[in-house]
């Protein structure tokens, strides 16, 4: 988008702030997130045009050692099958997140592949749309650089990602999943990732609300839409915070 244009969106953004408007300038420019339309998809265009004309690339905030949460909030859930059970028992030895989809070489990554990749730690809150939140530190593979070993095709526009726990997969669009920031995570505060935090392997998404930060991921999968996908089930999609 031209610079003229983006400010002509921005004013008209702020000027008339009516949802309609907002809704019919971010079709224009391409920007409407795939929950849009429906009864609440006015409100969600305008959240999620107006977030990535604002935000664009920032970073999440990341914050000093000492504001680490002593004793961080769980929803402690974890997957009820047997076949998690079998895994855990055997120290998610053979565990394996598959990155799959639009891509030239789909992998099949143990945790010992998975932190082989140069690793990146960031010191974020974790922020529930229900008003609690923690400070931890994460530690994982930037998902652009697995991503890029694996070679995504140009047509690709969203990740979708599956949880291990049913009812949890979910999607973000390329940008997000390509962001410096959004991290396939196996440690916090310097320890393996716990169990109650999502181990042994956690999407990270620190720009966006807890619930886009999957726990027990297992599959990655490169996408050009998201029909036939879970999208945040009656969560918004796009959850920028
Ligand atoms: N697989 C899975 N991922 C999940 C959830 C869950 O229950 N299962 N809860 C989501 C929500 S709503 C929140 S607030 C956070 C909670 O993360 P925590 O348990 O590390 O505090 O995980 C998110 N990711
Ligand atoms: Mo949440």
């Amino acid at each position: 988008m031209s610079r003229t244009s983006r400010r002509n969106l921005l004013g008209a953004l702020a000027g008339f702030g009516g949802l309609a408007v907002a809704d019919r300038l971010a079709d224009r420019y391409g920007l409407l997130p795939p929950d849009a339309g429906g009864l609440y998809g006015a409100g969600h265009s305008l959240t999620y045009a107006a977030q990535r004309l604002l935000v664009g690339d920032s970073l999440a905030r990341e914050f000093p050692r000492h504001k680490i949460s002593a004793s961080p909030f769980s929803t402690k859930g974890r997957p009820k099958t047997a076949e998690f059970e079998r895994l855990a028992n055997n120290g998610f030895a053979e565990w394996r997140v598959a990155i799959d989809g639009l891509v030239a070489r789909p992998l099949s990554l143990s945790l010992a592949e998975l932190k082989s990749y140069a690793s990146r730690s960031q010191i974020t809150q974790l922020t529930c749309e229900e008003g609690w939140s923690f400070v931890a530190e994460w530690t994982g593979v930037p998902l652009a650089e697995v991503l890029q070993a694996a070679g995504v095709l140009p047509q690709a526009k969203y990740v979708v990602y599956a949880s291990a726990q049913r009812h949890w997969d979910d999607s973000i669009d390329l940008a997000e999943a390509l962001h410096p920031q959004t991290l396939l995570t196996y440690g916090m505060n310097g320890r393996d990732l716990p169990l109650d935090h999502g181990g042994p392997v956690r999407l990270r998404v620190p720009r966006q609300l807890a619930y886009k930060s999957v726990k027990f991921v297992n599959r990655v999968t490169v996408t050009d839409t998201l029909q036939g996908h879970p999208a945040g089930g009656s969560y918004a999609w796009y959850a920028g915070i």
